[in-house]
């Protein structure tokens, strides 16, 4: 029994124990932990993390209590985006390891309670992967249309800027087509070039693509985080001249589309979320994708995508469960809570009253049908404790654990990214030549030649760049951090001789034991999972505290979300309790009351009778 909780994080999951016959929502609570196989543990000293790294660590992310692993990439992969260009679906890259050791994670997670769910990565491929290697190799290859191939824009220089066939920028900065002067066409990639993108209207492509996802399902994954999932249905126009459907330009200089506030440059180019994000067949795609691949295997799967762009009532219609879609979607509202109007990288304060405001939304948005992933980092965003909460040294480690509390207890299925639960934050990058992120360093380089201050969009980078979540994990206080003991492929961060795993695991007090005694409350009180949701002092500048409610049990959740101290919750005319029994309090020793005042970043969660 872990001090301050009421239940043993021993406890299995009964909805994810194999004994138990899988919910077919058993995913409602569960915990999921993404690895970051980069940067997770390195174990053959190549400075890379790798499968091994992920094998020797397996105890800690029982211990942790976690029911899934969401791996990011492992794939064979030329790595010009760290894996999310994948050349060849069904091998592993030796940077990672080999595909028996990949079995044996299955196994290993297996024998553990544990689900493993694999990246999917079918918007595009790598442009070293062999369909678009034929694709490219002739205008009347068999897979020629398993690309946007398309000609020059009439009356331009084939290869010279403008000559495009629409006026589409890239989510990483450039425009959305390279021309291939071997062909003298051009091809639609929506992020790097070495990233085209499938053309999903060819039903060749699709059906590739489920036998894929069949063969890892058969090879005993638990289900897919779908990268990008929303974007492989594109607007089409009228069939053309040359028998293909065409793609329409779009407006440059126009509003920016403020659902994927990304870093298409529209002063140069038109803003392609308008033509990608949820298009017009994506649905009908999702629903094909379902009957093929998941229909008929025994529940215990877990479909999540990553959908940019995804507004309340589309989520809706991604996640009901009548649809046979998705399980849940990984939605992008509050990660962009900070970006300006020109984008990511204009960044905006952060303030608590948006991210609740927007939660608050979510909440009520998917409480009758779909459901709600739960997240505030990953391997694309910035540390959350130095986005969301405090890493000043007196207040990161309880700014930790609020913003857990409150994540943790909402409605939905909640994902934490590795590192997180040690309260890791932004290492404070300095020099341009610590990053590697293309996206990162292909913004710097745009937005330098377009004239923009070097330092300003540096300090852009250091805040909000996708490094400060890719920095290696800290496993202890030695030389290599205990990641490795080559050259890490990104600087240790600097604090790991105090923030890391070996200093926490065994500390009742510490963030992770704070992370535990959370998973434990939603393993064993079904409030948590399927409790409805009520938010109180919606508009209170400090205070995040809202009421869940099941059956006859109701548990109050009150965070001071602010480095204010003696915040007092006057919650007397919205809740009403005879006792309140205090089962997580962030402040070791502490034994609260609802209404007693809360230390900057405190959280507290009651059980009210
Ligand atoms: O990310 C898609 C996506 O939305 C991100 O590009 C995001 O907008 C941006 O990074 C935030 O700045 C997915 C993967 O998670 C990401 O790692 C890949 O780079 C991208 O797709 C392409 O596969």
């Amino acid at each position: 029994m872990i001090e301050g909780c009421s239940v043993s994080p021993a406890d299995p999951n009964p909805d994810v124990h194999p004994g138990s016959v899988a919910r077919p929502d058993w995913w409602k609570s569960a915990v999921v932990y993404q690895v970051y196989p980069r940067s997770f543990a390195d174990s053959d000293g190549d400075g890379v993390g790798d499968l091994g790294g992920i094998l020797d660590h397996l105890d800690y992310l029982e211990l942790l209590g976690v029911d899934v692993v969401w791996l990011s990439p492992v794939y064979r992969s030329p790595m010009a985006d760290n894996g999310y260009d994948i050349s060849d679906y069904h091998d592993v890259d030796p940077l990672f390891g080999t595909l028996e050791q990949l079995d044996e994670l299955i196994a290993q997670l297996h024998a553990r309670d544990m689900k493993l769910v694999m990246d999917l990565v079918v918007n595009h491929t790598s442009s070293a992967h062999a369909w678009f290697v034929e694709s490219r190799s002739s205008t009347d290859n068999p897979k020629r249309d398993w690309y946007w191939w398309r000609s020059p824009r009439p009356g331009h220089e084939p290869g010279s800027p403008g000559a495009e066939p629409t006026n589409w920028g890239s989510a990483f900065s450039g425009p959305a087509w390279t021309y291939d002067d071997r062909t003298g066409e051009y091809y639609l990639h929506v992020f790097t070039p070495h990233q085209p993108d499938l053309n999903w209207e060819n039903p060749e492509v699709r059906q590739a693509v489920y036998a894929m996802m069949r063969d890892w399902l058969d090879r005993g994954v638990d289900g897919f985080r779908m990268d990008v999932i929303n974007v492989i249905s594109k607007v089409v126009g009228p069939v053309g001249a040359d028998g293909r459907v065409t793609l329409p330009d779009g407006v440059v200089g126009g509003e920016r589309d403020p659902r994927w506030p990304g870093v298409v440059d529209t002063d140069v180019f038109a803003d392609t979320p308008a033509f990608v994000l949820n298009g017009p067949r994506v649905h009908e795609f999702l629903q094909e994708m379902h009957r093929q691949v998941f229909a008929g295997r025994p529940p215990g799967l877990l479909k999540v995508g990553e959908t940019p762009g995804c507004p309340v009532e589309e989520a809706v219609l991604y996640t009901d469960p009548s649809r046979d879609e998705l399980d849940m979607v990984f939605q992008f509202e509050h990660v962009d809570l900070d970006s300006g109007p020109k984008g990511k990288w204009d960044i905006r304060p952060m303030t608590m009253l948006r991210l609740k405001e927007s939660f608050g939304r979510w909440q009520n948005g998917l409480a009758e049908v779909g459901w709600n992933s739960l997240y505030l980092g990953n391997h694309d965003q910035p540390r959350c404790v130095s986005r969301f909460g405090s890493d000043a040294p007196e207040h990161r480690e309880q700014s930790a654990k609020a913003l857990a509390t409150v994540l943790h207890l909402h409605r939905g299925t909640p994902y934490i990214y590795q590192g997180d639960e040690l309260g890791m934050g932004n290492p404070g990058f300095t020099r341009l030549e610590q990053l590697r992120d293309v996206e990162s360093l292909n913004h710097y380089a745009t937005a330098v030649a377009r004239g923009e201050n070097p330092a300003d969009v540096s300090r852009a980078l250091a805040y909000k760049g996708r490094d400060n979540a890719r920095v290696p994990m800290p496993w202890d206080a030695s030389t290599g951090a205990g990641f490795t003991t080559g050259t890490p492929w990104l600087d240790l961060h600097p604090l790991s001789g105090s923030v890391n795993a070996a200093a926490q695991v065994d500390d009742p007090d510490s963030v992770f034991s704070h992370y535990r005694r959370l998973i434990a409350l939603r393993h064993a009180e079904p409030c948590v999972a399927h409790g409805t949701f009520r938010m109180l002092l919606a508009n209170h500048e400090q205070l995040y505290c809202f009421e869940r409610s099941f059956d006859d049990t109701r548990l109050l959740v009150v965070a001071n979300l602010s480095s204010t101290a003696d915040v007092v919750p006057d919650l007397s005319e919205l809740v009403a309790w005879s006792s309140a029994e205090p089962l997580i309090a962030s402040v070791p020793g502490s034994s609260p009351t609802p209404t007693d005042p809360l230390a900057p970043w405190e959280s507290r969660v009651f059980r009210l009778t």
